[in-house]
């Protein structure tokens, strides 16, 4: 039976509270989903944090630090923390998680992109808080920056503590970064690449074109293990579509808010048990986090700085 990762991103920073109930805020909150993703079949809980009240996307070093040690006390699941943060988080701000509390791993984003939720501030009829429309708003005129000056500065401190970095890739140019990052020392093998696929302003969603990103991957990489995670309606096809073409899969109320069409998920829980039952269908079953620290060489929970 061949073992594939099963990551669970768990609120993210583009979804905001009056889009769903059950997206988790508060650090009680987040630390509960890390268990119950575990418990269903993930390997590997992506964290972001929120301020607790009010639910906007923050990089709170003493949140970050309660979610780990909680999380840690309670499961062996790994943890991967966001270095992509808030929309609009200064960048010097994003990395520090991984000098603080030096963890398995992190997501690295691989370039910058026109990173737009405009489009999506319609779908809600009423807003609990007032930061939400303007923070969707503002990503008309929003560019999420990754230059290749702060990919190298992330990079160095990243492999300076011990930390895995994954390459969340929005668009197919991304490669080419990541090429030039190998080429030039700045990137360790073996790279570990996350597919972000239909975000307005990345690649949109479709079966061709992850085809096409693994061809380009392929031909500018070399050897890699991937992951797949998309926008929306699109995430449970396209995990699939991961799954099929040998790659591994994320999902998470980050990404979705839905377990099928017009259901919300209570929980990311249910979006992993589902993608886990379509994967056993297919012969695949999921990795532990210990299995998952083997393929994709973790340093492991003894390592970390929490
Ligand atoms: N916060 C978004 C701008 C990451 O976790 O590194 C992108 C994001 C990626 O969530
Ligand atoms: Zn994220």
């Amino acid at each position: 039976m061949e073992k594939r990762i099963f990551t669970a991103a768990l609120t993210g920073a583009i979804h905001t509270p009056s889009m769903s109930p059950y997206l988790p805020v508060t650090p009680g909150q987040l630390i509960d989903e890390a268990v119950r993703v575990r418990e269903a079949g993930a390997a590997v809980a992506h964290i972001h944090v929120r301020e607790p009240q009010t639910g906007v996307p923050n990089a709170d070093q003493d949140i970050y630090r309660e979610i780990a040690e909680q999380v840690k006390k309670r499961c062996d699941v790994i943890l991967c923390f966001t270095t992509g943060g808030k929309l609009g988080e200064p960048v010097e701000n994003r990395v520090r998680v991984a000098s603080n509390l030096k963890p398995e791993m992190t997501s690295l984003n691989a370039g910058s992109l026109n990173f737009a939720l405009f489009h999506i501030k319609d779908q809600v009829k009423e807003y609990k808080f007032p930061w939400e429309k303007p923070y969707l708003e503002m990503t008309e005129d929003f560019i999420f920056p990754n230059t290749f000056k702060t990919m190298r500065q992330y990079l160095e401190i990243i492999y300076a503590n011990g930390v895995k970095p994954e390459f969340e890739v929005y668009d197919v140019g991304m490669l080419n970064n990541i090429a030039f990052l190998l080429r030039n020392g700045t990137i360790r093998k073996p790279v570990y690449l996350q597919f972000v696929m239909g975000i307005l302003g990345g690649i949109p969603a479709t079966f061709q074109n992850l085809i096409f990103l693994l061809d380009t991957a392929n031909r500018q990489i070399g050897d890699f293990q991937f992951s797949v995670c998309a926008a929306g309606r699109h995430q449970i096809p396209l995990c699939t579509g991961s799954l099929l073409m040998g790659g591994h899969a994320r999902v998470g109320l980050e990404d979705s808010l839905y377990v099928e069409k017009g259901v919300l998920a209570r929980s990311s829980a249910e979006q992993v048990g589902k993608i886990i039952r379509i994967a056993r269908e297919l012969g695949i079953q999921p990795a532990t986090p210990d299995e998952a620290r083997g393929i994709l060489g973790l340093k492991g929970l003894s390592e970390v700085n929490f």
